[in-house]
């Protein structure tokens, strides 16, 4: 009885739920570069370079460990462009009687899988994804006794299921979150630890050039790739982590420095989303360097959260909310990105650096993504599906189960705060305090109104303005309301003026990137 057992993009895991009690001498493991999937958003050419190298170097590993890999690449003339049309052709070749699947990872691919049963004729045994630690019946229960589904008491669940971080039933350190030690600027340190740099090889190498020519139009750049592409280089980024950042990951969780891309985050998210390594894990050698006193509690409980509770927690809202979430538009948003999102051409300097290490590497960071990036596209009123499109297409750890409640939910609230109690925006204080962008930027952060005066501030105090109806009633907003209230009628509309010409000229100053 033969099994065809399709692996995708983002199942490069040897203990994939699916391949568990396969019978190897009568297995075909399928393997399918395709079109609709390289070009279901205009990914950064470094994430497509990464996803294919990756998926290459998967299949060899997988014939090493004795596994019968049938591989379909991109540039295969007869590629039918689909998973459904590649698994089509793979039945005629190797004529299987059934089909065994890993869930796969967002909707749209999900509606396809459904098909194949009637379709071929044949069982499909569609399995849970057992490398995330909730699993959906969990996540439902818990959301669906709750009336707010906050990120906090659904990480505590986690922590209890694990038993990461917990001693004798209670938290380890007596706290369940120690976020409030986690927000410190950071300073131009010459010992910051950096990733480690993979030089790409000769499968790396060729799947560069087949990216170069077939999409070189897509954004982002390719020059110095280095991303780790096999489990084992994963491994040794997440172990140089573990040793290196994790001890100071609390204190500058939320910091920025210019031209430093990396500061002391793991850069794992890539190899997590496609399966090179494990969530769990990670979080259990997170908790060891704690337990062996080489890393402090506060940057071991932050980490453990950010996997534990965060990424679990954005998956369980993606697939609860339902294929049509990424309609949601709570503001009525409307206005397209600018252009320069695609060039980093501004002279924002906080955009510029956030925008211009996006288009080089396919990677920025949290706050970066969340407070510079995504608190402009919010506070001009951008359209949060086109938002969402530019993070999906820009990064290399964006799938949709994980970028969509990211970005519209968190970043854009266009969920109306289903999963945020305030929407993400701040005026150019914050960014000047978590960073040393305003240092180095042609605008003054000081100033409201005039020429020289940051964008962030006018357009801040203009949103809360704009969405007054919907926003002042939230208690967490009170302060900010507070403090507009109390500003004279001429500098409110001052404000709101230089909030309109900085709008009208981003309008006039051309075309977005859709
Ligand atoms: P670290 O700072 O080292 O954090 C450790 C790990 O925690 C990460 O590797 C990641 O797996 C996990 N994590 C942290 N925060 C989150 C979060 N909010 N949601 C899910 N996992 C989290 N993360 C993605 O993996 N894919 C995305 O497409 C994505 N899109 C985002 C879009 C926006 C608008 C925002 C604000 C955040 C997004 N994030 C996304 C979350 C976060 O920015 C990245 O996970 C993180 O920057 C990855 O870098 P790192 O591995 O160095 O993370
Ligand atoms: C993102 C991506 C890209 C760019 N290309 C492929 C591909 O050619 N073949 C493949 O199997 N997967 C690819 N992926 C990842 C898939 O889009 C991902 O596996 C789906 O989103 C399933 O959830
Ligand atoms: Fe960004 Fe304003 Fe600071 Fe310039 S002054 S870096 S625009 S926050």
């Amino acid at each position: 009885m033969t099994t065809l057992i399709p692996v995708l993009g983002d199942q490069l895991s040897p203990t994939l739920s699916s391949l568990t009690g396969a019978d190897q001498s009568d297995t075909v493991l399928l393997m399918m570069e395709v079109a609709d999937e390289t070009a279901y958003v205009r990914h950064h050419k470094t994430k497509l370079a990464y996803i294919l190298s990756a998926m290459r170097h998967h299949a060899q590993a997988l014939e090493q460990a004795g596994w019968r890999v049938d591989y379909v690449r991109l540039d295969d003339p007869d590629n039918q462009g689909s998973f459904t049309g590649e698994m089509a052709r793979a039945i005629a070749r190797h004529a299987p009687d059934r089909i065994v699947v890993t869930e796969a990872g967002e909707w749209r691919v999900v509606a396809m899988i459904d098909s194949w049963e009637t379709l071929f004729g044949l069982p499909v045994e569609i399995r849970t994804d057992t490398r995330f630690i909730a699993t959906h019946a969990e996540f439902e229960t818990w959301a669906s006794r709750r009336s707010e589904l906050t990120m906090e008491y659904f990480y505590r669940e986690m922590r209890a299921k694990t038993g990461l971080l917990m001693d004798g039933g209670k938290p380890t350190g007596a706290r369940w979150n120690f976020d409030k030690e986690n927000r410190k600027p950071a300073q131009r340190d010459l010992l910051m630890p950096r990733p480690l740099s993979f030089a790409p090889d000769a499968i790396t190498q060729e799947v560069i050039a087949l990216v170069q020519s077939r999409f070189g139009n897509n954004p982002g750049g390719l020059d110095g790739f280095d991303y780790a592409v096999t489990a084992a280089d994963a491994e040794r980024q997440a172990a140089s982590f573990m040793a290196n950042a994790l001890p100071r990951f609390g204190d500058y969780e939320d910091a920025m420095l210019t031209g430093e891309r990396f500061l002391w985050h793991s850069i794992l998210s890539p190899y997590l989303n496609s399966g090179l390594l494990d969530p769990l894990d990670l979080c259990r050698r997170a908790e060891a360097e704690y337990r062996a006193g080489r890393a402090p509690l506060n940057s071991v409980e932050g980490y453990v959260r950010q996997i534990l509770g965060w990424r679990e927690y954005m998956r369980g809202i993606y697939w609860r909310e339902g294929p049509d979430y990424v309609d949601r538009n709570y503001f009525g948003h409307t206005r397209a990105l600018p252009g320069w999102y695609w060039t980093g051409d501004t002279d924002m300097h906080c955009m510029a650096q956030a925008l211009g290490q996006t288009l080089a590497t396919a990677h920025a960071h949290h706050i970066q993504r969340l407070m510079v990036t995504g608190n402009f596209a919010l506070l001009i009123g951008a359209d949060p599906k086109q938002v969402h499109l530019w993070y999906l297409e820009c990064y290399l750890d964006a799938y949709e189960w994980v970028e969509l409640p990211n970005t519209l939910g968190m970043s854009q609230f266009g969920d109306g705060g289903l999963l945020g109690s305030k929407p993400y925006v701040s005026s150019g204080a914050y960014i000047n305090r978590m960073s040393d962008y305003c240092g180095h930027c042609r605008y003054d952060v000081t100033k409201r109104v005039g020429e020289e005066a940051c964008p962030f501030n006018a357009l801040y105090w203009d949103f809360l303005a704009r969405h007054e109806e919907k926003l002042r009633p939230n208690r967490r907003l009170a302060m900010p309301y507070r403090t507009w209230d109390k500003q004279s009628a001429e500098a409110r509309a001052a404000t709101r003026g230089q909030a309109a010409v900085f709008l009208a000229n981003l309008d006039a100053s051309g075309a977005d990137g859709y």
